[in-house]
């Protein structure tokens, strides 16, 4: 057996302070496509998401509902992981910032930079966002026709906050931060530009302890104060490794991270604070934090209060699953904002997967089994036209691969789809329906050019339509395994390959009726 390479890549874990929603369920799909494209492609990969329990926000919010702020995080970290479940996440592990482990791992990383001097006690005096957990500098907010004071950048609420914390000396990491940007630390670029000019303007010491609540982990050798949530949120992706226990056979596999997903609102975190922390620390840094954009409710941010937030249960109820991943994957260029609309994911219904992928499958698959005994026919030799068809199906295979490893996602399936389109037009211009009659041999010949690169196609889009795809390869004739890894794609189908009945994959969206 050959050694695999390792490929750690993590999620956000979300505040359970509420329903997960349909920005939620975006980033974890997105996540999970790129570990299952790493699995499929070789690597020994791990994949983390999890929920971010303490915070003043989670225990804001439980004061209101008259629960105990462990209460709402078990009710509503339950609702995520049902979420993820329902979306397919094949993650190794779901973390609770409430397990056990995670307090150790948490309070040893706040040792290791206080050991390193970064840690002091002063004063806090400024404004806080407990909606973003957040600090903001003056130059950041606004005060509003309301009177109140706002964040600029996230228009959430800001309390005036007064009292004894912790710091960490984030103004000692500025060089080592700008140093570290241009490595292509952060992507994609804009969102590098943004942080590195933030960074540029200087950077204050990190308020990281509260005193005036008490839902966190505490604060090592001063248990008066709890951990600002940051600092233990961040350490999740080093808990799930086994740290503090830097000889545990994870994290001796998986550290340091090949990417952190996140979203774009929270780039600073991951990318500022994560990266100095764990330079004090003494651990190697992540390769890469991506930031994905925003995705909105036909132009409209979502938001409790306008009443727009779409639930992931219901729109895998409409349009089923994998409908709904290819369209989050396909229809919004990874790293910018997107919209969702019912319009644009029927129509990516109708026309990438019913007509042009589907019809493809069900008429080539019904001919086979119709006129070849069902089983893959032998080619004869191949025309100028069949060679095209198949190279041209064949060299998508490094456009994808080269963009899924950018995470590039809608320019992979765009490259597939092309193939799809050309495989259309192939399977038009030789018309295998009337070479039925004339020509036999040479009809056989076009099916298996055909089915060839469905199979090429099915292959490579399984880390985003697990299920459709995995049918498809049924009907191909691919059993789980070897023969759907990527590794496969230097093969070509086997003659004499029985085929089981053929089905249609990917139905027509039809409104229901009023
Ligand atoms: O930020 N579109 O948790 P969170 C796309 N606990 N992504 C969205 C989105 C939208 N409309 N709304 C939210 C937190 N997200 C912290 C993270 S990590 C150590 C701690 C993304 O529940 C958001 O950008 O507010 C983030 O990556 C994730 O969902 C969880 O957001």
């Amino acid at each position: 057996m050959t050694e695999q390479t390792p490929f750690y890549v993590t999620t956000a874990i979300s505040y359970p302070n509420g329903a997960p929603h349909i920005g939620h369920a975006y980033e974890a799909i997105a996540a999970d496509t790129l570990a299952r494209f790493k699995r499929l492609d070789g690597f020994d990969v791990r994949f983390q998401t999890g929920t971010d329990e303490h915070g003043q926000k989670m225990q804001q919010t439980a004061e209101k509902l008259g629960v105990s702020p462990r209460d709402l995080a078990d009710a509503n970290s339950a609702r995520f992981l049902a979420m993820d479940d329902k979306l397919q996440i094949g993650y190794d592990r779901f973390i609770r910032t409430t397990d056990e482990d995670h307090y150790a791992a948490s309070q040893e990383l706040w040792r290791r930079m206080e050991a390193n001097g970064d840690i002091y006690l002063g004063k806090y005096a400024g404004w806080y966002s407990v909606r973003d957990e957040a600090y903001y500098a003056e130059d950041e907010t606004e005060v509003r026709a309301d009177g109140q004071r706002y964040s600029i950048g996230t228009g959430t609420e800001l309390t005036w906050t007064e009292e004894e914390s912790y710091f960490f000396r984030l103004s000692a990491y500025q060089d080592r931060l700008l140093e570290l940007y241009r490595t292509g630390f952060v992507q994609p670029q804009t969102r590098s530009h943004e942080i590195a000019s933030f960074v540029s303007g200087g950077l204050q010491d990190l308020s990281i302890s509260r005193a005036t609540f008490d839902w966190g982990v505490p604060v090592p050798g001063n248990p008066q104060h709890v951990m600002y949530v940051w600092v233990d949120a961040l350490t999740n992706y080093l808990t799930g490794l086994g740290y503090p226990d830097t000889d545990a056979e994870l994290f001796r596999a998986f550290w340091p991270a090949d990417v952190h997903l996140i979203g774009k609102d929270i780039a600073r975190f991951h990318a500022v604070y994560w990266p100095a922390f764990l330079m004090s620390a003494g651990l190697e840094l992540p390769r890469k934090v991506f930031a994905h954009g925003f995705l909105f409710n036909q132009g409209e941010k979502m938001s409790k209060s306008v009443g727009n937030v779409i639930d992931p249960h219901a729109l895998i109820g409409e349009y089923g699953l994998d409908q709904l991943r290819f369209f989050l994957l396909r229809e919004v260029p990874f790293g910018q904002d997107g919209n969702y609309s019912h319009d644009a994911i029927a129509g990516r219904i109708n026309s990438d997967l019913a007509n042009d992928l589907g019809n493809l499958a069900q008429r080539s698959l019904s001919m086979i089994a119709k006129n070849l005994g069902g089983a893959v026919p032998e080619p004869r030799d191949f025309t100028a036209e069949d060679f095209e068809m198949l190279e041209q199906a064949e060299s998508a295979v490094g456009d994808y691969r080269a963009a899924f490893d950018e995470l590039a996602f809608h320019r992979g399936l765009e490259a597939v789809w092309r193939v799809i389109a050309s495989a259309n037009r192939y399977f038009t211009a030789q018309q295998p329906w009337v070479l039925r009659k004339t020509d036999p041999e040479r009809m056989a010949t076009v099916l298996y050019v055909t089915a060839e690169v469905l199979r090429i196609v099915a292959i490579l889009v399984q880390p985003v339509m697990p299920d459709s795809m995995a049918r498809l390869l049924d009907q191909l004739g691919q059993p789980e395994g070897q023969a759907r890894q990527f590794s496969a794609l230097g093969t070509r189908l086997a003659a004499g390959t029985e085929l089981p009945k053929p089905s249609g994959v990917f139905p027509r969206y039809e409104a229901p009726e009023a």
